[in-house]
């Protein structure tokens, strides 16, 4: 207890900070030391540590001025930063400071960390990427702000009732947010609907409706607080919050409807990763954070360097995916239409200034908006994007196109309902189209881009994404940190590259032993916490075989959980083999709307239900799902991982993150050859690494020429018994069709192929079982997986963006 005197240790002349935190306390909580409670203190530090941040965010802006250097800007609907007090502390270097302050009122760091909400303001990698990038930047020293929206509800909070997933609001900033601050002069007004009419040489677009977008920033700090950049985040208001005439004339709600429409555009962050969501409010949003986004650049651009065409010098704009795409329309139309430049000369500026990076090539997710939807609703940039495509289209013809290739380099789809298409519109407005890993950025080239890249040969390049080391290394597992530092210095914290160090002491089996016991410390913590939240009890020798990412049908959560029913048919026919002892450990929300990702999460928690309590695979086998999965829960399970599962049907994960974070973490990894698995493949080597299944090719060719499952099926009896299992209801006895169509989709289509991959993953499973026994083995391959991940940094990446993309490095 805070205000317990007994706790109050001994001690010297309080510090410089202590006395802050006190003043703080005081002065801006309004408490003093007895009568605050932990949460008092909880703001007390982040306000104290946040004016050491402001100093140097002053300073870090105030010489990007003064250098008149070029800015990056990352546009992203998502931004995943999850918690910041322990990212702030350690990259500032004041964690040991601010825990002698703290302990001196008998107060834990780490308890006071835990009341911090978890921002979660994305889905999954796409927006966590854009969180390490944030982090990267600003460690590289590069001035850069990254725009996105400030949702109330973010990520929703996932319970599980009787093992279905219930949705639930998410109210992080429900006890307000001492790390952000509003900044009302920079206010924008976003347009909407309403006319276009010609005057002159140019035209007027009058909308019909305005709002207000307000900046509210959040510092980012750079490792060793070198530099402090900005996370700006736009909220929404009415020009007119209340209609006072209407309130008066006794219309209550009228009067405040306005308000309401400017609430609903930053209320919710879309629940759905990898897919687009149709709806007109997502389109709103789109159009409202990258209006006021481009709007914010241009005036600072103005402002300082007076000519609107040297933009290109000055800023770099990366659009994060399609969401943001509306940029290139949104940057033509204030070229034109305000700054008065002459179309064509406004296309070669745009383009300079911004490039675009796609994440997936799921067909569905591809964002397409209903022609006469995004026509209504923004009517100028509409017939901005006819003039662009009617410039691109003549270019296609005059390069020899065909009717076919013409069709598919439109920005409009004109199959069926016509269709503005937000990949070509972004792909012919950037000078750079970049993939997230090779093999993705090689099938965009042959798939969905074939045509574009045909047309524009030297446009589209590879980034392989990247993590940052400080949150999935440092701060995650300060226990490794520390045995890393012991055994190779501390080169590797301003370098990950250098963890190669550690490759000439792989055979060293004290350093073996010590990451051995590392690891084993945190599965303890990790089970403690399970049991505490769960009541689940976990063996820490089990193996910890972890898969966690959002709930996909190509994530094949589902062919993770077939393998884990054959273990267990396996375990219970014969007992008397030597079992290596696994714990399944299953996370991952389902989009609120996507039915059998859904059933998905039940089928884990009724597997887990039947094999936790069956005393016949004695403790063998255990299955868990843990509830709401965020990033601070991926901070407590990556730590404490042996195996990780990425095993995805190839060609279909553009690149994944999490497969980098476990490696880094001394976790071996099962996977296909999908994504980045190939390039970390390439890094730790065959040998440290369990590669299984078909590749990209393979199952192109496969669903080329008909595939047919059921005869697999029948040909392998372990999966044959593991699927009827689950279809003739053995997990559901309660409901026993619950999984029938569930199952039946596999014998009859499985676009996903988990047939076809079933036994080499089983076979891959036993082999990692027997690796499992071989101790030194196991522990060798453990780091070399450290000790070869360091390129997977986000510093690298961020890098090669600066040098290639940007042209800021
Ligand atoms: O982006 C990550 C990759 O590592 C993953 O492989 C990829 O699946 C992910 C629409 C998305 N791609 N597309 C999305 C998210 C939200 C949304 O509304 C699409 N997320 C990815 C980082 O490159």
């Amino acid at each position: 207890m805070a205000s317990d005197p007994v706790s109050v240790p001994k001690r010297a002349e309080p510090s410089e900070f202590d006395k802050h935190i006190v003043k703080v306390l005081r002065h801006r909580v309004g408490k003093d030391e007895r009568a605050a409670k932990q949460h008092d203190w909880y703001t007390a530090s982040i306000y104290a540590l946040r004016d050491e941040i402001i100093d140097r965010w002053i300073s870090s802006t105030r010489r990007t001025y003064d250098e008149g250097g070029k800015r990056v800007y990352y546009l992203s609907m998502e931004f995943l930063i999850g918690r910041l007090l322990r990212d702030a502390l350690s990259n500032i270097g004041m964690t040991s400071q601010m825990e002698k302050a703290l302990a001196a009122h008998g107060l834990e760091l780490s308890a006071l960390e835990e009341l911090e909400p978890d921002a979660a303001l994305g889905n999954g990698g796409l927006g966590r990427l854009a969180a390490c990038f944030m982090e990267s930047l600003a460690t590289l020293d590069i001035p850069a702000y990254g725009y996105g929206i400030r949702y109330v509800n973010g990520m929703f909070r996932q319970r599980i009732d009787d093992g279905w997933q219930v949705e639930l609001p998410e109210t992080w900033l429900a006890h307000g947010n001492p790390w952000e601050f509003e900044r009302l002069e920079s206010s924008y007004r976003i347009g909407f609907g309403g006319e276009v009419e010609a005057e002159g040489d140019g035209v007027i677009w009058s909308p019909a409706e305005e709002i207000e977008a307000t900046a509210v920033d959040t510092p980012v700090v750079g490792w060793r607080g070198k530099r402090v950049n900005t996370l700006r985040l736009w909220t929404a208001s009415a020009l007119d919050p209340i209609r006072l005439d209407a309130f008066n004339a006794g219309d209550h709600i009228g009067a405040l409807e306005e308000q309401v429409r400017a609430d609903s555009l930053v209320r919710v962050l879309y629940p759905a990763d990898s897919s687009p969501s149709g709806q007109e409010l997502r389109l709103r949003q789109e159009y409202f954070f990258t209006s006021a986004s481009i709007q914010d650049i241009v005036r600072r651009h103005v402002q300082y360097e007076g000519d609107i065409r040297t933009l290109p010098e000055k800023a770099a704009i990366q659009l994060n995916d399609t969401h943001p795409s509306v940029a290139v329309a949104e940057l033509m139309r204030i070229f034109v239409d305000i700054h008065g430049l002459e179309f064509n000369e406004a296309w070669e500026i745009c383009k300079q200034t911004i490039s675009y990076t796609n994440h997936t090539l799921l067909p569905e997710a591809l964002e397409t908006w209903p022609l006469p939807l995004f026509e209504r609703l923004l009517p100028r940039h509409m017939q901005i994007i006819y003039a662009i495509n009617s410039r691109i289209l003549r270019e296609a013809r005059k390069a020899g196109c065909s009717d076919e290739q013409i069709a598919a380099i439109s920005l409009i789809d004109e199959g069926g309902e016509r269709r503005v298409r937000m990949a070509n519109l972004a792909f012919v407005g950037a000078h750079s189209v970049n993939g997230v890993a090779a093999l993705h950025t090689e099938l965009m080239k042959e798939t969905v881009f074939a045509d574009l890249h045909s047309l524009y040969p030297t446009r589209i390049n590879n980034k392989t994404n990247g993590v940052t080391p400080r949150r999935w290394l440092q701060q995650c597992n300060p226990g490794l940190t520390k045995v890393i530092r012991d055994a190779i210095g501390d080169d590797f914290l301003d370098d990950a590259a250098k963890l190669s160090d550690l490759n000439a002491l792989a055979n060293d089996s004290t350093l073996g032993e010590r990451i051995h016991e590392v690891k084993r410390s945190n599965k303890l913590a990790l089970a403690d916490y399970i049991k505490k939240t769960m009541g689940i009890r976990l063996d820490p020798d089990a193996l910890f075989d972890v898969q966690i990412k959002r709930i996909h049908e190509y994530k094949r959560q589902l062919l993770n959980l077939i393998e884990t029913v054959a273990l267990y048919d396996q375990i219970r026919s014969h007992p008397e083999r030597d079992w290596v002892p696994r714990v399944k450990i299953f996370g991952g929300k389902a989009a609120s709307s996507y039915h059998n990702a859904k059933l998905v999460i039940k089928l884990a928690n009724d597997i887990a239900r039947r094999v936790n309590s069956d005393p016949s695979v004695g403790g063998l086998l255990k299955v868990v799902f843990v509830p709401n999965y965020n990033v601070s829960y991926a901070e407590r399970i990556i730590p404490a991982a042996d195996l990780s599962e990425q095993i995805s049907t190839a060609g279909m994960e553009a690149s994944g993150t999490g497969n980098m974070k476990f490696a880094l973490n001394g976790a071996l990894t099962i996977g296909t050859l999908d994504g980045a698995n190939v390039e970390i493949k390439d890094h730790v080597g065959d040998e440290n690494i369990v590669i299984f299944g078909l590749t990209a090719e393979e199952v192109a060719q496969k669903r080329a020429n008909g595939y047919n499952p059921r005869e697999i099926i029948e040909g392998s009896r372990e999966l044959a018994q593991a699927l009827s299992a689950i279809a003739s209801g053995v997990f559901s006895p309660d409901d026993r069709n619950r999984y029938a169509g569930l199952i039946g989709g596999i014998y009859d289509h499985d676009w996903f192929m988990c047939a076809a991959d079933f036994d080499g993953y089983a076979a891959a499973q036993r082999s990692v079982d027997a690796r499992w026994e071989d101790k030194a083995g196991w522990r060798k391959a453990a780091i070399h997986n450290i000790a070869n991940v360091g390129w997977f940094s986000s510093d690298r990446t961020i890098s090669e963006y600066a040098r290639d993309i940007w042209k800021v490095l």
